[in-house]
């Protein structure tokens, strides 16, 4: 266990004004902020970075969305953090997440649903990278 995780803040979410209250709550549950940047994902490097579900029906309308506007990018550590950051967000789905989640709190559907968490630690070490150099990394 690494105990770190990767998160995006996704565009839905950034431009509905929620990046601060998301970063707060994400600080408030124990979060040791890694890295942290604002930027903009090109179609291609959304492409590339949901890689994984291309073959999936939804991968265009991903890509599309994902590149659709600015994201936050972060590397969290907390201990076994890949796990229990995907509780505190909560269901792909936010009509399906638990009361409180991050989703469930500021995610409208599946496909624009606010914040992604990394579901494996090593999709949490390849993810942060795609973002991060080690001198980003604190
Ligand atoms: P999670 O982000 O909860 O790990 P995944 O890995 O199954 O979920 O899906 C990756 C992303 O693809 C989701 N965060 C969501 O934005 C999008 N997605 C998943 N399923 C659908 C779907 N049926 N329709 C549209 N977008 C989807």
């Amino acid at each position: 266990m690494t105990n770190r995780t990767f998160t995006m803040i996704k565009p839905d979410a950034m431009a509905k004004g929620h990046a601060g209250a998301i970063l707060d709550r994400i600080v408030k549950e124990g979060y040791r902020i890694v890295a942290l940047k604002m930027t903009k994902l090109s179609s291609e490097k959304a492409g590339e970075f949901y890689g994984i579900h291309r073959e999936r029906p939804f991968y265009g309308e991903l890509v599309s969305f994902m590149s659709s506007g600015p994201i936050m990018a972060a590397i969290l550590e907390k201990a076994d953090a890949v796990a229990s950051f995907r509780t505190l967000i909560g269901a792909t789905d936010p009509a399906k997440a638990e009361a409180n989640t991050i989703r469930k709190l500021f995610a409208s559907s599946l496909g624009e649903n606010a914040v992604h968490g990394s579901d494996s630690d090593e999709n949490a070490a390849i993810e942060g990278s795609f973002f991060f150099s080690g001198l980003e990394q604190f």
